[in-house]
This record gives C-alpha cells, sequence and structure tokens, in this order.
C-alpha cells in the first residue's frame, strides 16, 4: 500500500444499530479484519437508546429486520406487526451472538476524533482509552442519535426528575402517582402519551405544534400468520428487496378526484384501517404531490381527530394548521388522541402561553407556573448530520467534516463524500427515505462491494470525485422542492435546530434512483473513485509525509 504504517485493522465501524450490524457482518463475512466501536453497553442504537415507554416500530417488524440469513428470519418469532423496543433490542443481541459478531465490538467507547493520514492511507480514531489505525472507517452512527434539549431558561435547575426519550435510563422509569410533563408531541411524544396517561396522577402535554397522527393498527402476529411469514422469507426478501420504499405497503395506481366523494370516503376508511405507513405508501397516489388532494386527505384526518377527542377546543388544538398530511414525517400511534378524554391528561398549547422557564420545581408558561415530579423532554434530535459533524472527522488536506458540511451535507448516494478517503457513512443524511434498514442495508452492500473491488485491485484510496457528489447533492437538493413532500419546517431540513444550516437531509430521489446510480458506478467499475497515485490524498502525493503520527497518537 506504499506505506510505512500498518493498520490495526482493515475496517472499523462506528455505531452498533441496524446498519452498523449488518456492516460489521459483512466484513466479517468477507475476511477482512475488523473492529466496532460502540457508544453504549450493548447493542441496538436507537433500540438500545430509545427505551421509553411506549417506544416500537412503525415499520412491519418482520420488514425492518434482516433478510441475509433465511435460517435467523425463519427462527425469529416477532410477536408484533410493530414490535416493541425492549423485542427490537432482544432481537439485535439474537443477531450478533448468532453470528458471533459481538467479540469485534467494543462497549463504553466514544470517538473524539478520526484524522485521514495520507502517507499510510488509514485514519487513525482516537477517543478516551482508544486509539485504532484503520484502513477503511465506516461511520453507522444513525441519523437519530444526537438528542436535542431546547435552550430553555433554567433547564438544568429542575430537581425533580428530568429525562430525554432519546436518551432514556435503563433501569424503569416509576410514573405511578407522579405528576408528569412530557415537552414535545412528534412520534415519540405521541408513543409515551397514552402509556403512561393511565398510571400518572396527572399529566400536562406541552404542544408546540400539533401532527398528524393516524393509528399505527398494531396487533400480535398470529400462528397462522407466522406460518405464512416462514414460508414466504424469499417472497417477502424479494418484494422487500425490489420495493420503492423498503416496505409490502402496495401502491395505488388511483388519483384522488378518480373517485366520487363517496368512493373517496371508502377508500380512505380503508386506508385507515392499514398498519403504520399504509397511510400514506397506499394511499391516492397524488395525495402528498397535489396540494387539492392532499388537502381532502388531511380533512378525513382532522374529522377523525375531532370524533375521537371529547372536549371540541382541545381536538382543535390537536389538529395541525400549518402543514398538511406527510408535510412532516408523520407519526403512527395507538390511542394518542383517546389520552386526552381522560381526567388527568391536560393539553397546554405552546403557541398561546410560551414556556417562559423551567424552575426547581416545575415549568413556568405565560399562565403561570405548574408543578412537576417528571418532566419528559420528548423534544427530538439533531437530525441527519448530527452524529457525523460530532465525530471529528477530518479528511485530506486536513479539512473538517464539520466545516465541509458547514452549509448542508454533501454526499454521493448518502454514503460517502469527496476529500474524506476510505470514509462511508451508510445511513447517513441524502441516503433514506422509507423504511430505514433497507435503504442502509444497500448503502452498505455498495460499501462492501467498492472495497472489494479495491483489494482486488490494489487500490489503497478509495474518494469519490466531486462531479459524482455534485450530480448527487444537487438532485437531492431539488427534488427536496419538488418531489418530496417535506416542508421546511420539517426537521429534515435541519430547521429544529437554532443555528443549524437549513439543507435537505433526506434522499428526495428514493430508493429507485439510489440503486440505479449505484448499479452504474458498479457496472463502470466505480470510474473514477481510485484517484492516480501521486493525486492529493494518496500515500506518494506531496505532503502526504505531514500526517499525524502513529506511534505518539496510539501510545503503542
Ligand atoms: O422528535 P421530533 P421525536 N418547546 O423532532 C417539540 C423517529 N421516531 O423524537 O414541532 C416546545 O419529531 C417539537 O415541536 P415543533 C421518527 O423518524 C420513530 O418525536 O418543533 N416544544 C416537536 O413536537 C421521528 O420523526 C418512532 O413545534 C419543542 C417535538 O419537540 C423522529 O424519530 C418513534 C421545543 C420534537 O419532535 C423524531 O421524533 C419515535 C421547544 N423549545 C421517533 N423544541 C417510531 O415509531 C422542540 N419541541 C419508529
Amino acid at each position: 500500500m506504499g506505506s510505512d504504517r500498518d493498520a490495526d485493522v482493515d475496517i472499523l465501524i462506528v455505531g452498533a444499530g441496524v446498519t452498523g450490524i449488518y456492516q460489521l457482518y459483512r466484513a466479517r463475512e468477507a475476511g477482512y479484519s475488523v473492529q466496532m466501536v460502540e457508544q453504549g453497553t450493548g447493542v441496538g442504537g436507537t433500540w438500545y437508546w430509545n427505551r421509553y415507554p411506549g417506544c416500537r416500530y412503525d415499520s412491519e417488524s418482520y420488514t425492518y429486520g434482516y433478510f441475509f440469513s433465511a435460517e435467523l428470519f425463519r427462527e425469529w418469532e416477532w410477536t408484533e406487526h410493530f414490535a416493541g423496543q425492549a423485542e427490537n433490542e432482544r432481537y439485535f443481541n439474537h443477531v450478533v451472538d448468532k453470528f458471533d459478531l459481538r467479540r469485534h465490538i467494543r462497549f463504553n467507547t466514544k470517538v473524539a476524533s478520526a484524522v485521514w493520514d495520507a502517507a499510510s492511507a488509514t485514519w487513525l480514531v482516537t477517543g478516551e482509552g482508544f486509539s485504532t489505525r484503520t484502513r477503511y472507517l465506516v461511520a453507522a452512527t444513525g441519523v437519530l442519535s444526537v438528542p436535542f434539549y431546547p435552550d430553555v431558561p433554567g433547564r438544568e435547575s429542575f430537581r425533580g426528575e428530568a429525562y430525554h426519550t432519546g436518551l432514556w435510563p435503563k433501569t424503569p422509569v416509576d410514573f405511578a402517582g407522579k405528576r408528569v410533563a412530557v415537552i414535545g408531541t412528534g412520534s415519540s411524544g405521541v408513543q409515551v402519551i397514552p402509556v403512561i396517561a393511565p398510571e400518572v396522577a396527572s399529566l400536562t402535554v406541552y404542544q408546540r405544534t400539533p401532527n398528524w397522527a393516524t393509528p399505527l393498527n398494531n396487533r400480535p402476529i398470529t400462528a397462522q400468520e407466522q406460518a405464512e411469514l416462514k414460508a414466504s422469507f424469499p417472497a417477502i426478501r424479494d418484494a422487500v428487496g425490489k420495493s420503492p420504499s423498503g416496505f409490502l405497503h402496495t401502491h395505488s395506481d388511483k388519483s384522488t378526484f378518480d373517485d366520487s366523494p363517496e368512493e373517496r370516503q371508502a377508500f380512505y376508511e380503508r386506508v385507515w384501517r392499514l398498519g403504520g405507513f399504509g397511510k400514506i405508501i397506499s394511499n391516492y397516489r397524488d395525495m402528498t404531490l397535489n396540494p387539492e388532494a392532499n388537502a381532502e386527505w388531511s380533512r378525513f384526518v382532522a374529522a377523525k381527530i375531532r370524533a375521537a377527542v371529547d372536549d371540541p377546543a382541545t381536538a382543535e388544538k390537536l389538529i395541525p394548521t400549518d402543514h398538511g398530511y406527510a408535510g412532516k414525517r408523520p407519526p403512527y400511534v395507538t390511542d394518542y388522541y383517546e389520552a386526552f378524554n381522560r381526567p388527568n391528561v391536560e393539553l397546554v398549547d405552546l403557541k398561546q402561553t410560551p414556556i417562559t422557564a423551567v424552575t426547581e420545581t416545575g415549568i413556568g408558561t405565560a399562565a403561570g407556573l405548574r408543578e412537576f415530579d417528571i418532566i419528559v423532554w420528548a423534544t427530538g434530535f439533531d437530525f441527519g448530520t448530527g452524529a457525523l459533524s460530532r465525530l471529528g472527522a477530518v479528511g485530506r488536506d486536513g479539512l473538517p467534516l464539520k466545516e465541509y458540511w458547514a452549509d448542508g451535507p454533501l454526499t454521493y448516494l448518502g454514503l460517502m463524500c469527496h476529500h474524506f478517503p476510505n470514509f462511508f457513512f451508510p445511513g447517513g443524511p441524502h441516503g433514506a427515505a422509507g423504511n430505514n434498514p433497507r435503504y442502509s442495508g444497500d448503502q452498505s452492500d455498495f460499501i462492501a462491494g467498492v472495497i472489494d473491488f479495491a483489494r482486488e485491485h490494489g487500490h489503497p484510496v478509495i474518494e469519490v470525485p466531486k462531479a459524482l457528489e455534485d450530480e448527487w447533492t444537487n438532485m437531492v437538493n431539488e427534488a427536496a422542492y419538488t418531489i418530496s413532500p417535506f416542508k421546511e419546517i420539517s426537521y429534515f431540513f435541519g430547521t429544529n435546530i437554532p443555528g443549524k444550516a437549513k439543507a435537505f437531509l433526506l434522499n428526495s430521489l428514493g430508493r429507485p434512483k439510489l440503486l440505479q446510480m449505484m448499479e452504474t458506478a458498479v457496472k463502470s467499475d466505480y470510474d473514477g473513485f481510485f484517484p492516480a497515485p501521486g493525486t492529493p490524498g494518496t500515500p506518494d502525493s506531496p505532503g502526504a509525509t505531514d500526517s499525524p503520527d502513529s506511534t505518539q497518537a496510539t501510545g503503542r
């Protein structure tokens, strides 16, 4: 490889979530030496950190799990169509143990910096008590992994218990008979609220903006369904593998106004009874694209909210007015609206009475102070770029990733970027737009393929050309305003984080385009991905010797 320094491992993977575990499996199966580091003490990523009551999938369980092993698919029996956090965490533990992956994982290890060393064509990755030089760095750090706390005056002064949904403790929180506040009504807030409402003495829900929540329609998987799932493994794997969204929901070929009002009402009622994302995918095909079609479905959902909530004034507060259905990522719920019919649950509309401060005993708004025993912060995440920007990654020519992405992420297929050789981030920004593990799985497969190719052909450095990064990033940004239903108020544009650049963070082009672009790159033998010796970032380029000194940094 033209270097006097050897890598400690071929591949270092950061993050033991759904994406990292699959990348680890692939790397190990292909015969690479591989190490994974994980900040937590266990595997599961999202399903390790978000252990709040009510946390569960809103993708069908059997489409979220892995498809690389028929045996795994057949032996693991999901109990519900949308399994809960504890079961999901058990599944990921089962996978790492079944495939003997745990011995590659170092827990309690947070990466503080990762610096490209052109002279050796390796990354020097360090954290507290940890230092490894790796040929390839794969940051499977997740898009929803950096919890966001709003800058409310006095937040730290609260003397009761305070929890963020995304950093939930392992020991169960005792809500019984407590005065509880939940701040935030995104997908996390609306899951936790109906589950704790029956236990608590009082529950005060602080809502700034309502969301269009519709029924998850979860239920146990019957013995017959279990048998059918096992028998249909290849068909399910192939259908999910080809699905534009990564789900099994069927697409409708009808437009909203093809039907009469009566037919439309009957169609909407059928869609209402579908599981989770069926509300979008199996809805009329123009529901997210045509504003009138969107308004029609939104009116139907608003009527359902009014029917579910006894107090008309509360119902009106729960109906979104700043966006139509799917203008933000819609949550899927069980008995959410019904929770507001309980005498111990109250809604505070922060648009009318904003939070002024958190005190030692409670939460103050323009309407006065309310005292609480527990505050639950369901206030979301620094989406998309949050974890990657905090990785301390410094690429070619000393360029920090945080700086390179200061105005928003620049990516190729949401998995790599120019200036950062041998660096990959499956499941990162610009990558997914549906059932996440399916997109990040596609990305992991692509990464495994390009690394294999580089190994076979003796290329020490893989770096995506700037032109390809520009092409993908520009297409994503354009389609964000044409194809994508999401409005700029969505955290998908980063607008929930004060000071963050407004830039689209999802894959607005969808999975077919992602797969098509990947196929083009593979068919061209990754044309342009392997810089010629002597070009910047390669071991024998001018200045390559100014790279970090491994002996000093590793202390080995
Ligand atoms: O976070 P969010 P989340 N004062 O950003 C409010 C996935 N997920 O953790 O809308 C008061 O959606 C904020 O209000 P507003 C899923 O992809 C999946 O709930 O900004 N309120 C909002 O109500 C989801 O989309 C599942 O006005 C403040 C809330 O906090 C993503 O994770 C389950 C505030 C944040 O909502 C994130 O969901 C859970 C302030 N200063 C999550 N600042 C599944 O079912 C923010 N808020 C699989």
